[in-house]
């Protein structure tokens, strides 16, 4: 599937950025220039930048081109140097070969175990820790079917824009009705996964609700770094640099 791998290989050393919840679209222009500042003038020191899901606020299929100068900037980040390893959101899970090729992205697997300074580290979009959400679990499992994805994506883009606008809609009138605490992520499931990959620190976005959070778990201390969303104006990145981690403003202050 799309080559997407559950682990990584490749040796780790130099700066790794961590971001997501960018929710690009053609209707937040500034958005975008302050993401392709970024590409251009922070991305570039790194080693590699993980985005982790959600990069736009919705992905039809690749055949859709909305953000042209987004491709560009990826790719003229990989001329670069810096590798950017792309993982699905729950809005552009549709993303796929054709983009990674056109990008230079690495398209990731949700989970993604990667190992720095030969610390497990698990990477996730968030989503499938959402496990109170039945409705969204429910939701998931039908438009993650491969067949409902193919069958999808052989309409024409005109139906494809009207049912994921019709999906947005549905999805906003079934957010304003859910409590706010079965849209954060559960902590069982966030065990589950630690304990499965036997990983220390959990790195995922999705929920909007930025924060470190540390846990015990079998009389370990685990870390549970929650990533921000990207606003118009300002975003924050996670920063992994020589053993050290850090938050760091974009646009840096
Ligand atoms: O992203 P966010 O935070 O707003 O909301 C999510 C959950 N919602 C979603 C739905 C997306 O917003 C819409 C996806 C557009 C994707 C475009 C691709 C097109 C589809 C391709 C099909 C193969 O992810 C929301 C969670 C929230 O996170 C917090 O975790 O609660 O989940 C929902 O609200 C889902 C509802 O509970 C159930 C929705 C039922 C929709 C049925 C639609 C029927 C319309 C028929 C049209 C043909
Ligand atoms: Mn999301």
């Amino acid at each position: 599937m799309l080559g997407l791998r559950s682990a990584d290989t490749a040796p780790a050393a130099g700066e790794m950025l961590f971001i997501s919840d960018l929710h690009l679209s053609p209707q937040r222009p500034l958005l975008t220039r302050l993401f392709i500042d970024f590409l251009e003038q922070r991305a570039p020191a790194a080693t590699r930048l993980f985005i982790l899901g959600d990069l736009f606020d919705t992905w039809i299929g690749d055949d859709d081109d909305p953000l042209p100068e987004v491709r560009s900037a990826l790719w003229r980040l990989k001329a670069e140097h810096t590798e950017c390893l792309l993982m699905h959101g729950n809005r552009d899970f549709l993303l796929g070969r054709r983009f990674a090729r056109a990008t230079g992205c690495r398209l990731i697997h949700d989970p993604f175990l990667i190992r720095l300074n030969d610390e497990p580290i698990l990477l996730m979009h968030g989503d499938l820790l959402c496990t109170d959400d039945l409705a969204y679990q429910r939701f998931r499992r039908r438009v993650r079917n491969p067949l409902v994805q193919r069958l999808f994506l052989w309409l024409p883009l005109s139906k494809r824009q009207r049912i994921a606008a019709q999906y947005r809609q549905r999805s906003g009138e079934a957010m304003a009705t859910k409590p706010d605490a079965i849209m954060d992520v559960n902590d069982d499931a966030v065990s589950r996964q630690l304990r499965r990959f036997s990983a220390g620190r959990l790195i995922h976005g999705h929920t909007h609700r930025p924060g470190d959070h540390l846990l015990q778990l079998d009389g370990q201390p685990l870390l549970r770094q929650v990533l921000s969303d990207w606003q118009d104006d300002a975003a924050e990145l996670l920063v992994y640099r020589a053993g050290v981690w850090h938050r760091e403003p974009w646009p840096a202050k």
